[in-house]
């Protein structure tokens, strides 16, 4: 076994994890693992064949997924997606699925700029990215991206799978259903509820509850089919 980047001031009981996928998510992901000093990244497997061989800030890229009971086998216990992504979540989950049929497990990091409450509760496998906030009471699911500088309010609820993007806010008790996306900088106003697989716009202002599987964006955030709609009709008329 190889670890990388052991700091000196590293526990050696530290355990080693792969994580799944090599692209910019995983790069943010690899610094984010070494500053919490949760697991050290042993490898990287990436669906992409130009990156097997080489390394990921160190880490070497061994291959594609289906060296997962080959590092099982080389004592690799735990993972991390790596996949970040925008919009859609599921193949996310096909992998976070994938993995833990495997019989490996995930990890939950919290980078140590971010502020998670104690009172919070984060499931396995979510990472908490720099300066992002889980205020108290607030209850993440697993697989879940808070990414940097996202804010989390108290007692806000967040499904598996989610993605809530580079300083997106959820006002308190907002509850996001599974597979759902909050675009960067979007700001979602208290007590709504953004259904499962809905996509939150980046910038929009989420002023309503949005429905399951609905597209919103803009401020305030509409129905991405209504936008879309109202484009089309100026354009019919326009042609007169
Ligand atoms: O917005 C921010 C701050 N970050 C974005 C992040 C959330 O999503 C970032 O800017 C990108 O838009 C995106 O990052 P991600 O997902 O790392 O994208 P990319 O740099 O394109 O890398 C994705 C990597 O995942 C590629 O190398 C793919 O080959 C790999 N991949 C895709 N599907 C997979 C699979 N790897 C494995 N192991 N298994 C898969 O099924």
């Amino acid at each position: 076994m190889r670890p990388t980047h052991r700091q000196a001031s590293m526990p050696v009981d530290v355990p080693t994890c792969v994580i799944l996928g090599g692209g910019g998510h995983a790069r943010v992901l690899i610094d984010c693992l070494r500053a919490s000093e949760v697991a050290l990244p042993y490898a990287v497997l990436d669906a992409d064949r130009s990156l097997w061989g080489r390394e990921v800030l160190g880490v070497p890229v061994r291959g594609g997924d289906g060296l997962l009971p080959d590092l099982l086998r080389e004592g690799i216990r735990h993972f991390v997606v790596g996949v970040g992504g925008i919009g859609d979540n599921e193949p996310r989950r096909r992998l976070f699925e994938r993995a833990r049929r495997q019989g490996l497990t995930p990890l939950r990091v919290c980078h140590p700029s971010a502020m998670c409450s104690p009172s919070a509760v984060i499931g396995q496998g979510t990472v908490v990215f720099p300066h992002a906030v889980v205020n108290t009471g607030a209850r993440l699911g697993v697989n879940v991206i808070v990414n940097t500088s996202a804010v989390i309010e108290h007692d806000c609820v967040v499904g598996d799978h989610v993605h809530v993007a580079t300083g997106a806010v959820l006002c308190s008790t907002v509850h996001v259903g599974v597979l759902a996306h909050i675009g960067a900088g979007a700001v979602v106003r208290q007590c709504l509820t953004i259904g499962e697989g809905a996509v939150v716009g980046a910038g929009a202002a989420v002023v309503r509850d949005v429905p399951a599987g609905v597209t919103v964006f803009g401020v305030p955030a509409e129905p991405a089919d209504s936008i879309l709609g109202g484009v089309e009709d100026l354009r019919r008329e326009n042609l007169g």
